[in-house]
């Protein structure tokens, strides 16, 4: 299709990324082979030194990886992207391919627990200091900034306080810095926020979420703003290795299809739960990015075109009512991970955000007591009345 980057998003979503199929065919082939065969001796020496064009070894470059690639470009707006075997290994690649020992990264403090731990432990041992700050709060993140901070790494709303930072502030700061604006856009994904459209320089995903949608694929992906950032990252990932594989590739395509209806459907039904939630007597807080409470309203509705489909609350009985309603729901499950068809409920302080210790997760306001709901586009009074049975079951206590 022509002009594809032109069309709306849903029309992106449908289209993008199969532009170029042989035979035909309506959805790109799996081209499940780990090498490619070369005509001759001249042939296979022109694809290694660049002099033509053409596919080697799935490592390198693999069709059905690079369909998938260009259609995640497309939606985020993005000149190039990059798959890799996991949302961490997207963001291992990035902080290996721009951190040098000596440099210095500011990190928002409300990030999935293992990113924390991958600057606390791998990155720090290859000498690169990292400082956590509230990035709500913009001039905490310019005070963090120092010399030899290379990279900001924001997520927003963040994983799993919900806090949303904003990104075009945080962008011009960073410019100013000379450093690198990376954003993790895992919670709201493409249909509902594009970061470079703020100023961000590099996106990057855990796929395993919204943008796959199915809960069947670990994958992530790099997205560079600027064409001249891609070869780089593209070597380094490489070398690293970190690569997805084509048939989770094709899995992730067939999930973008359908991204915008799903986050749509998805962000309805987390917008009624989270008004049920707040006026319950059982609940403490709630957050979400939709409801006016939520203290980064205003900077929301400037940079997100949707609220999402994450929700994260307290029980006024603490951890042990929150324990109860997670021992006692039934549609929505009691698992890790997010972004969705189906309704998950999780507890970070034990689960995903346990590694990062007690001191960190107090510090980004990560409570003992909070509880994470992924919601999905199951049918919404269902989902309600599974949660509503479940509160119900705290009055006992
Ligand atoms: N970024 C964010 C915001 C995430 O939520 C996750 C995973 C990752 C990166 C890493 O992606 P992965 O390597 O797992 O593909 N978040 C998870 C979570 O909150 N529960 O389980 C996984």
């Amino acid at each position: 299709m022509k002009d594809i980057r032109k069309k709306a998003f849903e029309t992106k979503a449908v289209h993008a990324g199969i532009e170029k199929n042989e035979h035909g065919a309506v959805v790109p082939p799996i081209y499940q082979t780990s090498t490619f065969k070369f005509r001759d001796v001249q042939h296979g020496a022109n694809l290694f030194s660049g002099t033509e064009e053409g596919y080697i070894y799935t490592r390198m470059r693999n069709p059905t990886v690079e369909a998938m690639e260009n259609a995640v470009a497309v939606l985020e707006g993005g000149a190039h992207a990059l798959g890799c075997g996991s949302g961490m290994a997207a963001i291992h690649t990035v902080f290996a391919a721009h951190l040098n020992a000596g440099d210095h990264v500011v990190c928002s403090e409300s990030v999935y627990g293992p990113t924390v731990t991958l600057l606390n432990t791998v990155m720090k041992r290859f000498g690169v200091e990292s400082t956590f700050v509230d990035s709500s709060d913009t001039e905490a993140v310019r005070h963090a900034m120092r010399e030899n901070t290379k990279i900001v790494y924001i997520e927003t709303p963040g994983n799993p306080t919900l806090v949303i930072s904003d990104l075009a502030e945080i962008s011009r700061i960073t410019k100013e810095h000379d450093a690198l604006c990376v954003v993790d856009n895992t919670f709201m994904g493409p249909a509902m926020q594009r970061p470079f459209e703020f100023g961000a320089d590099i996106v990057v995903h855990s796929l395993t979420k919204s943008l796959n949608g199915h809960a069947d694929v670990v994958g992530g992906i790099i997205v560079v703003r600027e064409e001249e950032m891609y070869p780089h990252i593209r070597k380094t990932l490489n070398q690293i290795g970190g690569v997805i594989d084509p048939f989770n590739s094709f899995l992730v395509h067939r999930g973008l299809k359908t991204l915008a209806l799903r986050v749509h459907r998805a962000s309805e039904n987390a917008l009624a739960i989270a008004q049920f939630l707040e006026h319950h007597p059982q609940v403490a807080w709630v957050r979400y990015p939709g409801l006016p409470s939520h203290p980064q309203y205003e900077i929301g509705r400037r940079q997100m075109t949707g609220h999402g489909s994450m929700i994260s609350f307290e029980l006024r009985g603490g951890i042990e009512a929150g324990k109860t309603v997670m021992n006692n729901v039934h549609l929505c499950q009691l698992a890790v991970s997010l972004g969705g068809v189906e309704s998950l409920i999780q507890h970070p302080a034990s689960m995903t955000h346990a590694g990062m210790g007690k001191q960190q997760r107090e510090q980004a306001a990560i409570t003992d007591g909070l509880v994470r709901l992924s919601v999905g586009i199951e049918q919404i009074d269902e989902i309600i009345a599974d949660i509503d049975h479940a509160l119900g079951m705290c009055q006992a206590l």
